[in-house]
């Protein structure tokens, strides 16, 4: 059996790949992939406009290569938790 935070980490593992490997380079994820993933995967995604997809990956792709790699994604990942931590906080009575 694994631990909760083993099996959350293989989680966020497992869904950079299978959206990353749909075209183009499989490694990385491109504005299409990084949008499917967005939508697909956070509840926030659907609210999520064009634009603003357009915004985070150029938030997100540091090396301007205009693909989101393995370690922009993590940046990205940690950016949520950050987030998904202040609304928990601030909803504690
Ligand atoms: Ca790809
Ligand atoms: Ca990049």
């Amino acid at each position: 059996m694994s631990c909760t935070l083993d099996q959350a980490i293989g989680t966020l593992v497992h869904v950079f790949h299978k959206y990353s490997g749909k075209e183009g380079d499989k490694n990385t994820l491109s504005k299409q992939e990084l949008k499917e993933l967005v939508q697909k995967e956070l509840s926030l995604g659907p609210k999520l406009k064009d634009a603003e997809i357009t915004k985070l990956m150029a938030t997100l792709d540091h090396n301007k290569d205009q693909e989101v790699n393995f370690q922009e994604y993590v940046t990205f990942l940690a950016a949520m938790a950050m987030v998904y931590h202040e609304e928990l906080t601030k909803h504690k009575c």
